[in-house]
């Protein structure tokens, strides 16, 4: 999508794209032909600008056809470089500035507690997107009103968009969400096995969960794996031919 588009962020996506997998096919209490029945997990993708991998995952699980994927941010196409609730099935919210995914999940499942304690709502987000403020409110919120239907995945690949996230903000993520009561559980955000094991774990707790994943931004483009330039970085002709070879 990225070469088709001849745009960006694909480093942001390519980190997700197995934590994704999990979540659309072992995962999330779905049905892609009723997107809105009530009786459904919500998957709230926080870090908007992996927006590709959501759209690719929700293409493959069925919400619409694989060929539209050709329509992410070209001219006259459907998908934004952010998610936009209104231009597919699937896609719980228009996120992109960050930090707001928390605030709106922990809305969802304070409904969703009252109604169908079942449901879990699941909230991606970038460990630099940890450094807005808003998601320690939504934090604390989820906490107070013990919502543990709330399991809520950090994509820690170390980088943000203008550095490493240890050089921009220290953060010690897990001790901050376990002074707020929540359970933590750590993860190889490329391992599918572990991903599922954890992510079910996670959905039997009596306290709201975070998952950390331990990821590498540009996973599977060698020479941009591990870099700040993967944020940046536009699939090219050489590298688009050796995938599809593969
Ligand atoms: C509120 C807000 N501030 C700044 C940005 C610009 N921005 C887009 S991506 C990004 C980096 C986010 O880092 P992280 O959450 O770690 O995501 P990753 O780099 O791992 O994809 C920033 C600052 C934004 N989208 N929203």
């Amino acid at each position: 999508m990225s070469y088709w588009s001849k745009t960006a962020e694909t480093g942001s996506a390519l980190c997700i794209s197995d934590i994704l997998a999990v979540l659309y096919f072992k995962i999330l209490h779905i049905n892609p032909k009723k997107p809105d029945d009530f009786d459904r997990d919500r998957f709230l993708l926080s870090k908007g600008h992996g927006a590709s991998a959501l759209y690719a995952a929700l293409a493959e699980r069925g919400f619409f056809s694989v060929d539209k994927l050709k329509k992410y941010r070209v001219n006259g196409g459907i998908f934004h470089g952010h998610p936009s609730k209104e231009v597919a099935p699937g896609i719980e919210i228009s996120s992109g500035s960050l930090g707001h995914g928390l605030s709106i999940g922990a809305g969802m499942a304070l409904v969703l507690k009252k109604s169908l304690p079942k449901r879990k709502v699941f909230v991606l987000m970038g460990d630099g997107e940890c450094n807005e403020g808003s998601v320690w409110e939504a934090t604390m919120f989820i906490a107070s009103h013990k919502l543990n239907n709330v399991i809520a995945i950090i994509d820690d690949n170390g980088f943000q968009g203008f550095g490493k996230t240890s050089d921009v903000h220290t953060m010690d993520l897990a001790t901050k969400f376990k002074a707020f009561g929540w359970q933590i559980f750590h993860v190889d955000g490329h391992n599918p096995v572990q991903l599922e094991k954890i992510l079910n774990k996670a959905k039997t707790s009596s306290r709201p969960c975070v998952v950390i994943a331990k990821t590498i931004t540009g996973k599977s483009i060698p020479n941009i794996e591990n870099t700040l330039h993967a944020h940046y970085y536009i699939v090219d002709e050489k590298t688009h031919k050796n995938h599809h070879e593969k």
